[in-house]
Formats: structure tokens, sequence, C-alpha cells
């Protein structure tokens, strides 16, 4: 059986890390390969390794690496598929390695996930894999509900603990609430036209990435983002819509994008806009972090470092390019010509090197 995705770690000390990958990788049924291989210390592993597997049908790549993890850069150089990277807690809470993994130049994203993530980075893969296979998309639909359902479980269990004096629960008309947006979360996930298979029709209709920007003051990165999907020839949507200052609008929008590929969201502060969109879909989230304050690194800590089940491809803050980059390469899995724009792409920033 071919792997669909190469797992690389950089030392067989990062192996804790994925182990938490190959489980979810199990659990989906998605095949995989494993191979400690350092940027490093075996340089040219990693490149033979990267050539082969990218010529031989890997779909994804995930780099998993810490201290200074150029792991994953060096992956994401040697390939035109989408790299994931996670970054490891050896030193420095893990801050070196995801620094490392992030802020890649463009042409050579790494889709980022949090430190230690590694459920996220599967997650992340077999998401970009659910993009072209429904049969995966909808298992990952499963196992994110399965999520839901055990913060409902946590939820009794600590509740059960509780016994203080002034403890005055309205649990009662909250559980309501909430198990109504859970069924409606389940309902998303478990669209009509998604279960009968009936979406590549409807696809032609509609935008294959909707790119959101949280305020106005993101556009000049979002241009950056729509430039370079223009350049690819892959079609999108543009709204600026955030979760925060208009919930009802943004739900409604989001209602209304269950037929496209993928979201972008560019957003600085604290990054929400990210974290709502993942939220609702079993579609890839790639973020961009705006650089409104503290240099984009409020954004990029915000939108990186999210629980299990809901991981967002985050690219190097200010990279709106980077972003459209690898949704090019996500998209690239199964679409010939996307791929070889990309591919022809890559190769000319290489020349001009
Ligand atoms: P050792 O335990 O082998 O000394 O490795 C590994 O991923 C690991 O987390 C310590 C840490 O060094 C990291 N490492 C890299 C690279 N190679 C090894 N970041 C690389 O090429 O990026």
């Amino acid at each position: 059986m071919k792997p669909n995705v190469m797992i690389l770690l950089g030392s067989a000390s990062d192996f804790k890390i994925a182990e938490k990958a190959t489980e979810v990788l199990e659990n989906l049924g998605i095949s995989y390969d494993l191979k400690v291989a350092s940027a490093h210390r075996t340089h040219e592993k990693v490149k033979n390794i990267m050539i082969e597997c990218t010529e031989s049908g890997v779909d994804v790549f995930l780099g998993i690496a810490g201290l200074s993890a150029h792991l994953p850069g060096i992956m994401a150089a040697n390939t035109y598929k989408p790299v994931v990277g996670v970054p490891v807690d050896v030193k420095l809470g893990g801050l070196d390695a995801l620094f490392a993994s992030v802020q890649m130049p463009f042409g050579a994203p790494v889709a980022t996930v949090g430190i230690d993530r590694g459920e996220n980075g599967a997650l992340l893969a077999s998401q970009i894999i659910g993009i072209h296979d429904r049969k995966v998309r909808k298992k990952v639909s499963t196992l994110r509900t399965d999520f839901f359902d055990k913060v409902q479980k946590d939820e009794e269990k600590i509740l059960k603990k509780l016994d203080g004096n002034y403890y005055s629960p309205i649990s009662l008309n909250v559980q309501k609430n909430e198990s109504k947006t859970e069924s409606k979360n389940k309902e998303l996930y478990k669209t009509k036209k998604f279960e009968s298979g009936k979406d590549e029709s409807y696809k032609k209709n509609s935008p294959s990435i909707s790119v959101i920007a949280g305020s106005y003051s993101d556009m000049k990165i979002a241009k950056k983002t729509t430039n370079f999907l223009d350049k690819m020839q892959i079609s999108y949507d543009l709204n600026v819509i955030s979760p925060i200052r208009y919930p009802e609008k943004f739900e409604n929008y989001l209602k209304n994008t269950e037929d496209v590929d993928l979201f972008i969201a560019i957003t600085g502060l604290s990054a929400h806009v990210t974290g709502a969109i993942v939220a609702k879909t079993e579609k890839p989230v790639i973020g961009v972090p705006c650089p409104i304050h503290l240099e984009g690194i409020d954004a990029l800590f915000s939108m990186v470092n999210m629980p299990p089940g809901v991981p967002v491809a985050t690219v190097g803050i200010g990279n709106g390019g980077n972003a459209a980059f690898l949704a090019s390469e996500m998209l690239g899995i199964g679409d010939k010509n996307i791929m070889e724009n990309i591919l022809s792409f890559k190769s000319n920033i290489n020349r001009l090197q």
C-alpha cells in the first residue's frame, strides 16, 4: 500500500509527538510511513526522501521537530506538495521550533500547527486529503464529532465535582442551548450534498476558496493572497467578516460556503476568525496572522495554538502570499493544472535565486 502521508522526525526523541499523529491516521484509515531524517544531521537523506516521495504519490508531508526546526522548511523547499509542521517543545517551550517552522519565505510555506500538537498535524493532513477524497472527509467529520462528545462528557464530569456554596447552576437552559448548537454543528458537517455525493456538480458554481479578512485593515495582506490565487487561476470569494463584530453575518456567510474546498482567514490581534471557522468545518483552514499589534505575535499565538481536534494551518506573519501558495499545493494534489502551475512557479522562483 502506498503511503498517503509521509512523517519525518528530526530525531527519534520526537517520537512521543509522532505517536499522537499516527494514532489519528490509524483511526481514520489513512496510510502513512514514518522515518527519522534530520535536515541538520542527514540533509541529503531528507532531500532524497522528499524528491522520491513527491514523485511516488505521497499527498501530504508531516515534519515533526524541536529546537531550530529547519526540517519542515527543508521538506517544503524540496516538494510542491503540502508540508505540515509540528514544532516540538525541547527548549523555550517550543517557541524556537514554532518560529522556525512558521516563518518561511514566500514559495516554501509550512502549514504549522500548535506546539506538540501531533494529533492536529495529522488531522490537518487528513483534511487536506479530504479535499479530494470524500470518504476521508466524512471520516474527519465523524472524528471531530467525537471531540464534541468528549467536551460534553468532560463537562458533566467536572460539574459533578462542583459543590461550592454559591454555585448556582443555570445548567438546564445552558445545556439546552449548547446541545442545540452542537446538533447544528453536526448538521453542518453532514450536509445532504456531502452525504449523497452530489457536490461535484454544484462545485462548478462555487469558488474553490473562501478568503475571509477580519477587518479592512487586513486587506493589504489579503491582496497578496488573492493576487497569487489569480495567478494560479484558482477561484475565490473575498469577504471582510468578523465573528466578533458581526456574529450573525459570519454564521450566515459560513452556511453559504459549504461547497468551497478550503478557507483562508487573515486576521490580527486575537485571531478569533480562524478559530471560529475551524470550529464549523471539516475543510482545511489556513490562517495568516497580521501585524496590527505586537508585530503580529499575538495573532500568531492565538491562531496556531489550537486545542486538539481543530487545527489551523498557520503561515508566517503577514505572509498572505504563502497562504495562497499553500492553498494551491493543497488543491494541486487532485488537480493536474494547478499542480503544474505551482510546479512551474516554484521552479521559476528557484531559477531567480
Ligand atoms: P536529539 O534528541 O536527537 O538531540 O534531537 C529534533 O527534532 C529534536 O527535537 C533534539 C531535537 O533536535 C531536533 N532536530 C531538528 C532538526 N534535526 C534535529 N530540528 C532539523 O533538521 O531541523
